[in-house]
């Protein structure tokens, strides 16, 4: 029996929710839970420096099995010494397995049992991916957290389908873990599937939990569906989960939803999001979204957000941060990813604090009501 390279720590539930406080173990540094990873797809976290993501707090970043199998290719990264060498990042990575990125990003997909055929995004060369070679370009890479293959149907895909999908990607799983070569070193998380049908989530848990991978993924769940179909697919989905594993919802990044995920038992979350919208201009504060090359704060003199206390939000007004997006300065958009990145770690650090006070639902409700809504 070799000792997992990736293991979790219960510390506390909270008193009136599923929310749970704790710690997850790996090669690289013990960090804190619920907790929330900034992307970084190509190996860098677009415009901030791995110094920038220590001193905001960030404590695992997820990178991209597919893109860096693309470009420099795995070969070359494990020629460097790995991901954490090569990007010169000393603490947790995750990377994602290929799965959903040839979902979301190739063409003209053909799902087999063998695996998946495409054309790649870049120059449209044919590509074969298939959860063993999802799990050797994982095992060059060297991230402490890899991802099983999986397939992520769209939410509204019939029963019959998601069925057979469910299937296949729980064999897939298992073909990974067979072919998982550093498991002393490396953990691969199962990704529990099955869309907003409660029979296949239940199905899809079964199959991996009896697999004992020492964390489990939720899949397919903010490709569209509802806030509250959501919420109810985690409901049902997370206490099917072993009490002593780490439970990561995969690509969801608004505070609300972290907020939501962590009552009803998430411990990571990662997205795009804070990034993506920081470079066309739009951050995230506690009263909600605001777009700074808006007219409104040209003479605007004041903080992006007044209770933020980021490098941004100590240093720069809305006013200058405006100029720079509309004379296409690159700071302007660091400025901006910096704060989103800083005030979603932030939201994670004061939900964990709300766990330990047995207050998250008080917490919940002064979130919302700042932020502008207030369903549950
Ligand atoms: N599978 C994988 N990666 C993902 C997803 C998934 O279902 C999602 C769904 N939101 C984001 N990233 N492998
Ligand atoms: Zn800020």
């Amino acid at each position: 029996m070799v000792e997992p390279a990736i293991k979790y720590r219960l510390i506390k539930e909270e008193k009136h929710t599923g929310a749970r406080l704790g710690e997850i173990i790996t090669p690289h540094g013990t960090f804190p839970t619920p907790m929330f990873m900034p992307v970084g797809t190509l190996a860098t976290v677009k415009s901030i420096s791995p110094e920038e993501l220590d001193e905001m707090g960030a404590s695992i970043i997820l990178s991209n099995t597919y893109h860096l199998w693309l470009r420099p290719g795995e070969d070359l990264v494990a020629e460097a010494g790995g991901l954490h060498k090569f990007m010169n990042w000393d603490k947790g990575i995750l990377t994602d397995s290929g799965g959903f990125q040839v979902f979301s990003l190739a063409d003209m997909r053909k799902i087999e049992e063998e695996g998946v055929h495409f054309r790649n995004h870049l120059n449209g060369a044919k590509m074969f991916l298939s959860p063993e070679k999802a799990i050797d370009i994982q095992n060059k890479l060297g991230p402490d957290i890899m991802m099983s293959f999986d397939e992520c149907p769209p939410f509204n895909e019939s029963h019959d389908y998601m069925k057979r999908s469910v299937e296949r990607t729980s064999r897939w799983a298992e073909r990974g873990l067979k072919a998982h070569a550093n498991p002393k070193t490396q953990g691969l998380f199962g990704i529990i599937q099955g869309g907003g049908f409660e029979d296949l989530r239940k199905q899809s848990a079964r199959d991996l939990v009896s697999l004992d991978f020492p964390g489990y993924s939720i899949g397919g769940l903010s490709v569209g569906e509802s806030k509250e179909e959501m919420n109810r697919v985690l409901e049902y989905t997370t206490p099917l989960i072993p009490q002593l594993k780490p439970r990561y919802l995969m690509g969801v990044g608004t505070p609300d939803s972290f907020i939501d995920g962590v009552i009803r038992g998430i411990d990571m979350f990662d997205c795009v999001l804070p990034t993506r919208i920081a470079r066309n201009g739009t951050c995230m504060t506690h009263k909600g979204r605001l777009v700074v090359k808006n007219a409104q704060y040209a003479r605007d003199f004041g903080p992006i957000d007044d209770q933020c206390n980021c490098y941004t939000c100590r240093n720069y007004s809305r006013a200058y941060i405006r100029h720079l997006f509309k004379a296409d300065e690159t700071f302007g958009l660091r400025l901006t990813s910096y704060h989103n990145l800083y005030f979603l770690l932030d939201v994670m650090r004061n939900i964990r604090q709300a766990i330990k006070d047995d207050q998250l639902l008080e917490y919940r409700e002064h979130f919302f009501e700042e932020y502008g809504y207030n369903k549950p």
